[in-house]
Protein backbone atom coordinates (compact mmCIF):
# COMPACT_ATOMS: atom_id res chain seq x y z
CA UNK A 1 0.00 0.00 0.00
CA UNK A 2 1.60 3.70 -0.59
CA UNK A 3 1.64 5.34 1.85
CA UNK A 4 2.71 8.65 0.92
CA UNK A 5 -0.23 11.42 1.20
CA UNK A 6 -0.79 15.02 0.55
CA UNK A 7 -1.71 17.21 3.51
CA UNK A 8 -1.53 21.00 4.52
CA UNK A 9 0.02 21.56 1.30
CA UNK A 10 2.90 18.95 1.67
CA UNK A 11 3.61 15.39 0.98
CA UNK A 12 3.72 13.04 4.00
CA UNK A 13 5.99 10.04 3.25
CA UNK A 14 3.58 8.57 5.23
CA UNK A 15 0.48 9.43 7.47
CA UNK A 16 2.17 8.35 11.00
CA UNK A 17 2.95 11.25 12.85
CA UNK A 18 4.03 11.31 16.81
CA UNK A 19 1.93 13.28 18.78
CA UNK A 20 2.55 16.39 21.08
CA UNK A 21 3.72 15.83 24.87
CA UNK A 22 5.40 12.03 23.56
CA UNK A 23 8.36 13.35 21.83
CA UNK A 24 9.63 16.19 23.42
CA UNK A 25 11.16 18.24 20.69
CA UNK A 26 12.54 15.40 18.51
CA UNK A 27 16.22 15.72 19.68
CA UNK A 28 15.48 13.90 22.79
CA UNK A 29 14.05 10.52 20.99
CA UNK A 30 17.16 11.02 18.16
CA UNK A 31 19.33 7.77 19.59
CA UNK A 32 15.69 5.68 19.90
CA UNK A 33 13.54 6.70 17.03
CA UNK A 34 14.29 7.14 13.25
CA UNK A 35 12.21 10.21 13.21
CA UNK A 36 13.13 10.60 9.58
CA UNK A 37 11.31 7.60 8.77
CA UNK A 38 7.92 8.84 10.24
CA UNK A 39 5.30 10.94 8.77
CA UNK A 40 6.65 13.78 11.13
CA UNK A 41 5.87 14.75 14.65
CA UNK A 42 4.09 17.41 17.15
CA UNK A 43 6.56 18.89 19.72
CA UNK A 44 5.99 19.96 23.23
CA UNK A 45 3.37 22.78 23.78
CA UNK A 46 5.30 25.84 24.17
CA UNK A 47 4.11 28.53 26.91
CA UNK A 48 5.46 31.99 26.58
CA UNK A 49 7.51 31.46 29.81
CA UNK A 50 9.20 28.43 30.96
CA UNK A 51 7.27 25.69 32.67
CA UNK A 52 8.38 23.27 35.44
CA UNK A 53 5.16 21.14 35.20
CA UNK A 54 3.23 19.30 37.77
CA UNK A 55 3.94 18.09 41.01
CA UNK A 56 5.15 13.94 40.70
CA UNK A 57 4.19 11.77 39.85
CA UNK A 58 2.91 12.91 36.21
CA UNK A 59 2.09 9.64 34.66
CA UNK A 60 0.55 6.50 36.06
CA UNK A 61 -0.71 3.84 34.15
CA UNK A 62 -3.62 1.64 34.59
CA UNK A 63 -5.63 -1.53 32.67
CA UNK A 64 -6.95 1.19 30.23
CA UNK A 65 -3.61 2.65 29.23
CA UNK A 66 -2.19 5.82 31.25
CA UNK A 67 -3.15 9.10 33.16
CA UNK A 68 -0.81 12.14 32.69
CA UNK A 69 -0.45 15.60 34.53
CA UNK A 70 2.66 16.49 32.97
CA UNK A 71 1.12 20.38 33.33
CA UNK A 72 2.65 21.58 30.35
CA UNK A 73 6.60 21.24 31.34
CA UNK A 74 8.50 22.47 28.66
CA UNK A 75 11.26 25.28 27.89
CA UNK A 76 9.46 28.45 26.91
CA UNK A 77 9.00 30.01 24.08
CA UNK A 78 12.75 31.65 23.94
CA UNK A 79 14.59 28.53 25.02
CA UNK A 80 12.49 26.91 22.45
CA UNK A 81 13.87 28.91 19.60
CA UNK A 82 17.72 29.23 20.95
CA UNK A 83 18.25 25.53 22.13
CA UNK A 84 15.15 22.84 20.25
CA UNK A 85 14.46 24.45 17.05
CA UNK A 86 18.06 24.70 15.53
CA UNK A 87 17.74 20.97 15.96
CA UNK A 88 14.84 20.35 13.96
CA UNK A 89 15.74 22.54 11.50
CA UNK A 90 19.09 21.27 11.07
CA UNK A 91 18.22 17.53 11.02
CA UNK A 92 14.58 16.65 10.09
CA UNK A 93 13.70 17.19 6.35
CA UNK A 94 11.67 14.08 5.57
CA UNK A 95 9.52 14.15 8.42
CA UNK A 96 7.02 17.26 8.90
CA UNK A 97 7.22 19.18 12.19
CA UNK A 98 3.85 20.82 13.83
CA UNK A 99 5.27 22.95 16.90
CA UNK A 100 2.50 22.95 19.57
CA UNK A 101 1.70 26.04 21.61
CA UNK A 102 -0.55 27.00 24.25
CA UNK A 103 -1.55 29.87 25.26
CA UNK A 104 -2.68 30.72 29.10
CA UNK A 105 -5.13 33.61 27.30
CA UNK A 106 -6.26 34.16 23.78
CA UNK A 107 -3.63 37.38 23.52
CA UNK A 108 -0.81 34.46 24.58
CA UNK A 109 -1.31 32.65 21.51
CA UNK A 110 -0.96 35.22 19.35
CA UNK A 111 2.22 36.27 20.93
CA UNK A 112 3.40 32.39 20.32
CA UNK A 113 2.79 32.77 16.93
CA UNK A 114 4.86 35.82 16.74
CA UNK A 115 7.58 34.89 18.20
CA UNK A 116 7.83 31.45 16.70
CA UNK A 117 6.79 32.42 12.90
CA UNK A 118 9.98 33.69 12.10
CA UNK A 119 11.58 30.57 12.60
CA UNK A 120 12.56 28.20 9.92
CA UNK A 121 12.88 24.25 10.05
CA UNK A 122 8.90 23.66 10.29
CA UNK A 123 5.80 23.08 8.81
CA UNK A 124 3.20 24.61 10.90
CA UNK A 125 1.13 25.03 14.12
CA UNK A 126 -0.39 22.95 16.07
CA UNK A 127 -3.04 25.19 18.40
CA UNK A 128 -3.52 23.12 21.63
CA UNK A 129 -6.67 24.43 23.12
CA UNK A 130 -7.51 21.15 24.77
CA UNK A 131 -4.65 20.48 27.65
CA UNK A 132 -6.48 18.83 30.45
CA UNK A 133 -4.04 20.20 33.00
CA UNK A 134 -3.31 23.73 33.54
CA UNK A 135 -3.54 24.35 36.78
CA UNK A 136 -2.28 28.14 36.04
CA UNK A 137 -4.79 28.89 34.11
CA UNK A 138 -7.62 26.49 35.50
CA UNK A 139 -11.20 25.71 34.86
CA UNK A 140 -11.93 23.49 31.68
CA UNK A 141 -10.02 24.12 28.48
CA UNK A 142 -10.56 26.77 25.14
CA UNK A 143 -11.69 23.98 23.20
CA UNK A 144 -14.89 23.78 25.18
CA UNK A 145 -15.53 27.57 24.70
CA UNK A 146 -16.83 27.83 20.60
CA UNK A 147 -16.19 32.13 21.08
CA UNK A 148 -12.70 31.20 22.75
CA UNK A 149 -12.24 28.73 19.68
CA UNK A 150 -13.17 31.37 17.04
CA UNK A 151 -10.87 33.99 18.40
CA UNK A 152 -7.66 31.81 19.10
CA UNK A 153 -7.68 30.89 15.50
CA UNK A 154 -8.92 33.46 13.64
CA UNK A 155 -6.20 35.85 15.83
CA UNK A 156 -3.44 33.29 15.14
CA UNK A 157 -4.53 32.79 11.01
CA UNK A 158 -4.51 36.72 10.73
CA UNK A 159 -0.73 36.31 12.14
CA UNK A 160 0.68 33.56 10.23
CA UNK A 161 0.78 31.82 6.78
CA UNK A 162 1.99 28.76 7.88
CA UNK A 163 -0.58 25.42 8.46
CA UNK A 164 -3.10 26.09 11.50
CA UNK A 165 -3.84 23.06 13.00
CA UNK A 166 -6.46 23.17 15.96
CA UNK A 167 -6.20 20.65 18.62
CA UNK A 168 -9.60 20.11 20.08
CA UNK A 169 -10.98 17.84 23.52
CA UNK A 170 -12.38 14.95 23.67
CA UNK A 171 -15.67 15.67 26.16
CA UNK A 172 -16.50 18.31 23.99
CA UNK A 173 -20.69 17.82 23.92
CA UNK A 174 -21.16 19.18 20.54
CA UNK A 175 -17.79 18.30 18.49
CA UNK A 176 -18.69 18.58 15.23
CA UNK A 177 -20.13 22.24 16.11
CA UNK A 178 -17.08 23.36 17.33
CA UNK A 179 -14.89 21.82 14.22
CA UNK A 180 -17.19 24.10 12.10
CA UNK A 181 -16.59 26.99 14.09
CA UNK A 182 -12.22 25.90 14.05
CA UNK A 183 -13.05 25.47 10.37
CA UNK A 184 -14.90 29.25 9.94
CA UNK A 185 -11.61 30.85 11.83
CA UNK A 186 -9.51 29.86 9.51
CA UNK A 187 -7.48 26.68 10.79
CA UNK A 188 -6.00 24.29 8.10
CA UNK A 189 -6.90 21.10 9.70
CA UNK A 190 -8.07 18.95 13.42
CA UNK A 191 -6.34 17.10 15.65
CA UNK A 192 -8.62 15.21 17.65
CA UNK A 193 -8.69 14.50 20.60
CA UNK A 194 -6.44 15.25 23.27
CA UNK A 195 -6.39 13.15 26.66
CA UNK A 196 -9.76 12.63 28.59
CA UNK A 197 -10.25 14.26 32.00
CA UNK A 198 -10.19 11.32 34.49
CA UNK A 199 -8.24 10.29 37.95
CA UNK A 200 -7.17 7.09 39.25
CA UNK A 201 -7.15 6.87 43.07
CA UNK A 202 -4.97 4.53 45.51
CA UNK A 203 -6.80 1.70 47.13
CA UNK A 204 -4.59 2.47 50.46
CA UNK A 205 -5.83 5.75 50.78
CA UNK A 206 -8.02 6.90 48.45
CA UNK A 207 -5.46 9.96 47.42
CA UNK A 208 -5.35 10.12 43.62
CA UNK A 209 -2.31 8.68 42.22
CA UNK A 210 -1.13 12.00 40.39
CA UNK A 211 0.22 14.74 42.31
CA UNK A 212 -1.86 16.79 40.64
CA UNK A 213 -5.00 15.14 41.39
CA UNK A 214 -6.56 14.57 37.79
CA UNK A 215 -4.90 14.10 34.49
CA UNK A 216 -5.61 13.22 31.37
CA UNK A 217 -6.50 9.80 30.42
CA UNK A 218 -4.68 8.09 26.99
CA UNK A 219 -4.25 4.75 25.54
CA UNK A 220 -6.09 2.12 24.12
CA UNK A 221 -9.45 3.31 26.20
CA UNK A 222 -9.15 6.92 24.35
CA UNK A 223 -9.51 4.84 20.89
CA UNK A 224 -13.39 4.99 20.86
CA UNK A 225 -13.31 8.31 22.26
CA UNK A 226 -11.13 9.95 19.52
CA UNK A 227 -12.73 7.71 17.10
CA UNK A 228 -15.86 9.04 17.39
CA UNK A 229 -14.79 12.27 17.71
CA UNK A 230 -13.44 12.20 14.45
CA UNK A 231 -16.34 10.76 12.75
CA UNK A 232 -18.80 13.28 13.92
CA UNK A 233 -16.72 15.99 12.95
CA UNK A 234 -16.11 14.38 9.41
CA UNK A 235 -19.49 15.31 8.81
CA UNK A 236 -18.89 18.93 9.58
CA UNK A 237 -15.74 20.01 7.99
CA UNK A 238 -14.12 19.33 4.69
CA UNK A 239 -10.71 19.84 6.64
CA UNK A 240 -8.28 17.55 7.14
CA UNK A 241 -8.26 15.76 10.41
CA UNK A 242 -5.63 13.96 12.63
CA UNK A 243 -6.48 11.29 14.22
CA UNK A 244 -5.55 10.90 17.46
CA UNK A 245 -6.07 8.18 20.42
CA UNK A 246 -5.13 4.79 21.58
CA UNK A 247 -3.60 3.92 18.18
CA UNK A 248 -1.25 0.50 18.96
CA UNK A 249 -1.28 -1.06 15.79
CA UNK A 250 -1.38 -0.74 12.02
CA UNK A 251 -5.14 -1.58 12.20
CA UNK A 252 -6.13 0.84 14.98
CA UNK A 253 -4.60 3.64 12.24
CA UNK A 254 -6.68 1.97 9.54
CA UNK A 255 -9.82 2.74 11.70
CA UNK A 256 -9.28 6.22 11.88
CA UNK A 257 -8.85 6.49 8.35
CA UNK A 258 -12.34 4.85 7.89
CA UNK A 259 -13.54 7.60 10.34
CA UNK A 260 -12.38 10.30 8.32
CA UNK A 261 -8.67 11.16 9.24
CA UNK A 262 -5.87 12.00 6.79
CA UNK A 263 -3.11 11.58 9.42
CA UNK A 264 -2.67 9.56 12.56
CA UNK A 265 -0.74 10.40 15.70
CA UNK A 266 0.76 8.26 17.83
CA UNK A 267 1.68 8.84 22.02
CA UNK A 268 1.27 6.36 24.57
CA UNK A 269 1.97 3.18 22.42
CA UNK A 270 5.87 4.74 22.19
CA UNK A 271 6.19 4.92 25.31
CA UNK A 272 5.38 1.20 26.04
CA UNK A 273 7.34 0.26 22.90
CA UNK A 274 9.72 3.20 21.05
CA UNK A 275 9.30 2.40 18.15
CA UNK A 276 5.79 1.32 18.26
CA UNK A 277 4.98 4.68 15.41
CA UNK A 278 7.97 2.87 12.79
CA UNK A 279 6.34 -0.84 13.28
CA UNK A 280 2.84 1.06 12.59
CA UNK A 281 3.79 2.19 9.25
CA UNK A 282 5.60 -1.29 8.26
CA UNK A 283 2.39 -3.11 9.63
CA UNK A 284 -0.17 -0.51 7.22
CA UNK A 285 2.04 -1.42 3.93
CA UNK A 286 1.85 -5.05 5.05
CA UNK A 287 -2.14 -4.59 5.48
CA UNK A 288 -2.98 -3.08 2.38
CA UNK A 289 -0.96 -5.68 1.00
CA UNK A 290 -2.96 -8.45 2.56
CA UNK A 291 -6.30 -6.22 1.90
CA UNK A 292 -5.28 -5.46 -1.66
CA UNK A 293 -5.85 -1.74 -0.69
CA UNK A 294 -3.60 0.40 -2.86
CA UNK A 295 -3.54 3.20 -1.10
CA UNK A 296 -4.24 5.04 2.34
CA UNK A 297 -5.40 7.65 0.32
CA UNK A 298 -8.06 5.42 -1.60
CA UNK A 299 -8.52 4.34 2.52
CA UNK A 300 -9.67 7.83 3.44
CA UNK A 301 -11.75 8.78 0.54
CA UNK A 302 -13.15 5.05 0.61
CA UNK A 303 -16.34 6.16 3.13
CA UNK A 304 -18.47 8.32 1.36
CA UNK A 305 -20.49 10.08 4.07
CA UNK A 306 -23.67 8.99 2.61
CA UNK A 307 -22.97 5.49 2.70
CA UNK A 308 -22.12 5.76 6.01
CA UNK A 309 -25.02 7.56 7.27
CA UNK A 310 -27.28 5.23 6.05
CA UNK A 311 -25.49 2.31 7.63
CA UNK A 312 -25.58 3.65 10.89
CA UNK A 313 -29.15 4.63 9.96
CA UNK A 314 -30.14 1.06 9.06
CA UNK A 315 -28.16 -0.61 12.01
CA UNK A 316 -29.39 1.98 14.82
CA UNK A 317 -25.72 2.42 15.37
CA UNK A 318 -21.84 1.53 13.67
CA UNK A 319 -21.19 -2.29 13.25
CA UNK A 320 -19.22 -3.71 15.85
CA UNK A 321 -15.96 -4.06 14.83
CA UNK A 322 -14.22 -7.73 14.66
CA UNK A 323 -12.35 -8.47 17.75
CA UNK A 324 -8.96 -8.22 17.94
CA UNK A 325 -6.06 -10.00 19.06
CA UNK A 326 -3.09 -7.52 19.31
CA UNK A 327 -0.52 -8.22 21.36
CA UNK A 328 0.22 -4.69 22.38
CA UNK A 329 -3.45 -4.63 23.66
CA UNK A 330 -2.77 -7.58 25.86
CA UNK A 331 0.36 -6.02 27.00
CA UNK A 332 -2.00 -2.95 28.78
CA UNK A 333 -3.73 -5.45 30.33
CA UNK A 334 -1.18 -7.21 32.20
O1 LIG B 1 1.33 18.87 29.71
C1 LIG B 1 0.31 18.20 29.94
O2 LIG B 1 0.01 17.83 31.09
C2 LIG B 1 -0.61 17.83 28.86
C3 LIG B 1 -0.97 18.63 27.81
BR1 LIG B 1 -0.22 20.31 27.52
C4 LIG B 1 -1.95 18.22 26.89
O3 LIG B 1 -2.34 18.90 25.94
N1 LIG B 1 -2.49 17.00 27.09
C5 LIG B 1 -2.12 16.19 28.10
O4 LIG B 1 -2.65 15.08 28.24
N2 LIG B 1 -1.17 16.62 28.98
Amino acid sequence: MRLDTEVLGVRFQNPVLLAAGTCGFGLELREVVDLEALGGFVTKSVTLEPRAGNAAPRVAEFGGGMLNSIGLANPGLARTKSDKLPWIRDNISHAHVLVSIAGHSVEEFYQLIEGLDTEDGFLGFEINLSCPNDARRGGPPFALDPDAVSDIVSGCRARTQRPLVAKLAPNDADIAGTAKRATEAGADALSLVNTLPGVLLADSTGDPELGAGDGGISGPALRPVGLRAVRAARVATTLPILGVGGILAAEDAVAYAHAGASLVQMGTASFAAPRAASKVVVGLRRWGRDKGVASWEDLVGARSETADDERVRSQGGAAPAPARDSEQERAWQK
